[in-house]
């Protein structure tokens, strides 16, 4: 193509999109001042509908369970915004399947995955299941640096970068089995990532032993967030469910539904008390720092199994199988919901230093157990000193007055409970707008329901779930809203946009490309400039193309079948929400390129003849255009 004709295309294009633009930042500004003028009274009043252009006041960050990505929703219109794969592999993307996607899904897996993997002809995991989304904390509310987020089905967690919204590190955690809760650090900062192993297992699991219980443990990491790998661990008796931690920095809170270390349902359902784990965050590190622990590939590990002897963890007896463990916005209390056991259990953090510095019953740290209903599982807060416990089997959130529990556990005759809603149907999390953090405001709840049942139109044998936006702004409680969504939203986190800022476009100085980065320079590319480039290396291709709207720089390249190919795409492009693709049809290969962002893909070229790349995300008027040929020569040519 001609400067000229591409300088033409590149004006209509401006010229397009600049229309487009405008009509963004006026309804960004409109919205911005319909609610900040109205300080969101109308949400307050119920308004959970906005009008075509309005912003929403929050972003939801939402676990996709075994789907295995991470999805952002506007609050209080509950539209989904944006799906961020992590665990998952993604067809529009290219997650899973760039050089720069694989090296952070596969840098941090352990040795014995990556044989176990090849064994089965693959050298990454396809599948996720992630429960637990949670934003990073600076002095107990959140700073909207990044993401973390759980693996349960293959013991990962991953941290997704706040500022582009992209998943950038990976971590297989060792010696754990099954990663499910997790929690940042509240206070003074993330800081740690908690995260519960929750499959016991014997400690050194080489297949001999089976049906000995004594010799299975548990494993409770700590993972530093800033460099994403493995703080300390600690061993702990009884498997571990989910997690939380206080506002003062000073210790950690873990669930155990099988105290009894039983291997089957009866076994495990066995005892009236099972227990929560208390970690002191503090003692733990001076064990760590006095070299008190043994190495177990690459982690420092203490125990604090029950009976032994020291200061690291305390176990609180808790009525049978717990399993939500939510800290209020008090800073002072931490709900232990009992779902086996119509209870909340509710700690009092300010006892806890009892039970490491002297010999207080356990149980002492309890200071209410009010009786809420069937099934609770998951407690959230208002900033009014409520909160809003899921109940599973009875399908109702219960909304109950914290200080009143705590008298009615005192002896007085007063009932917590304010007031029960229906939710459709049988919900597991809860989450309340901000209500994680010590700025809980009160005035939205998701209630996410496993089962829709007949909510919606018949789609089938596998139904949709449903999420319920209910408005907590009142005395009662309104379910205003249905959300049907796919498998499975265990968790999520309401975060006030203010708190949220992500980039328009890349930086071209990202590390995300990197390596792509020093191959360049290698080969003599500058990666920042118009690249129409191939080098040939032996048999590896290299193709450097940069791209803007609407043409590749380049129309064409030859490569040899059985060449090993990587083709580089710059977007040079860079306007807001101009996104291009690369598909190479009927190889298999398609990745996303953000506006002043490089990816780059690796293949084999075996298959004689001519074949077309395009772009596949609609970028231009001329997206069709937006194409070349790659030519295959057959071998021996
Ligand atoms: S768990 Cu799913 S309902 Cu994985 Cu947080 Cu409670
Ligand atoms: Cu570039 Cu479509």
């Amino acid at each position: 193509m001609s400067e000229e004709v591409k300088k033409n295309l590149s004006i209509t294009r401006r010229g397009m999109l600049g229309a487009t633009a405008t009509g963004a930042v006026l309804a960004s500004g409109v919205g911005a001042g319909f609610l900040g003028s109205t300080g969101q009274a109308q949400a307050a009043g119920g308004k959970s509908t906005l009008e075509p252009g309005e912003l929403d006041e929050y972003y939801g960050f939402w676990s996709s369970g075994q789907a295995g990505e991470l999805r952002i929703l506007g609050v209080p219109s509950m539209r989904e915004l944006m799906r961020v794969p992590v665990f998952n592999r993604c067809s529009a993307t290219g997650w899973g399947q760039t050089n720069e996607s694989r090296k952070i899904m596969m840098e941090n897996l352990l040795p014995e995955t990556k044989a176990m993997l090849a064994a089965n002809g693959k050298d990454n995991y396809d599948n996720g299941d992630l429960h637990h989304p949670h934003m990073s904390f600076t002095d107990g509310t959140y700073d909207g640096r990044f993401l973390f987020m759980n693996d349960k089905a293959n013991t990962r967690v991953a941290r997704v970068r706040c500022d582009v919204m992209k998943c950038d590190k990976m971590l297989e955690i060792p010696n754990a089995m099954d990663i499910h809760g997790l929690r940042p650090q509240k206070f003074p900062r993330t800081g740690y990532i908690f995260a519960n192993g929750e499959h016991e297992a014997p400690l050194v699991n080489d297949g001999k032993i089976l049906d000995n219980p004594d010799e299975y443990v548990n494993i409770f990491t700590a993972i530093d967030g800033d460099e994403m790998t493995v703080a300390w661990q600690v061993i702990v008796s009884g498997n571990l469910d989910n997690t939380d931690c206080d506002y003062q920095g000073k210790y950690a809170f873990s669930s155990s539904y099988n105290s009894e270390m039983g291997m089957n349902l009866a076994e495990m359902t066995e005892s009236e008390m099972d227990h929560v784990v208390v970690f002191n965050i503090q003692a733990i590190e001076e064990a760590i720092a006095a070299g008190d622990y043994q190495e177990l590939n690459g982690a420092k590990v203490v125990d604090g199994r029950k009976g032994v002897v020291g200061n690291l963890t305390r176990y609180i007896p808790i009525p049978n199988s717990p399993h939500g463990v939510n800290a209020a916005p008090d800073k002072k209390h931490i709900m232990i919901n009992g779902k086996l056991s119509p209870t909340v259990s509710v700690i009092d953090v300010e006892k806890v230093d009892a039970l490491f510095s002297g010999n207080a019953d356990p149980r002492s740290a309890i200071v209410a157990e009010p009786q809420l209903g069937l099934g609770p599982l998951h407690t959230a807060f208002d900033n009014r000193g409520n909160a809003y416990t899921t109940l599973f089997l009875d399908s109702q959130v219960v909304k109950w007055d914290i200080a009143k529990a705590i008298e009615a556990y005192d002896g007085a005759d007063v009932d917590p409970i304010l007031d029960k809603v229906d939710v459709q149907y049988q919900p597991g999390h809860n989450s309340t707008s901000m209500g994680e953090t010590a700025e809980a405001d009160g005035k939205w709840l998701v209630s996410m329901n496993k089962f829709s049942k007949d909510r919606f139109l018949n789609v089938g044998p596998l139904k949709p779930e449903n999420e319920q936006l209910i408005d907590i702004s009142g005395d009662k409680m309104k379910v205003v809203h249905d959300g049907p969504t796919f498998a499975e939203p265990h968790d999520s986190i309401i975060v006030h946009r203010s708190k949220v800022n992500p980039r328009e476009n890349w930086d071209r100085n990202d590390p995300t490309w990197a390596e792509a980065r020093i191959q360049a320079e290698a080969d003599g590319v500058d990666l920042d400039d118009y690249q129409d480039t191939v080098i040939r290396d032996g048999d590896k291709v290299r193709v450097y193309m940069s791209s803007q709207a609407p043409s590749f720089a380049l129309e064409q390249f030859t490569v040899k079948q059985g060449d090993e190919v990587t083709v580089y795409v710059t977007n040079l492009d860079d306007i807001d929400d101009l996104t291009h693709g690369f598909c190479m049809a009927n190889f298999g290969v398609a990745m996303e390129i953000g506006p002043q962002a490089t990816s780059s893909v690796t293949f084999v070229a075996e298959r004689p003849g001519v074949h077309w790349y395009y772009c596949q995300w609609f970028c231009h008027a001329l997206h069709m255009e937006m194409r070349g040929r790659m030519l295959v020569e057959p071998r021996g040519t």
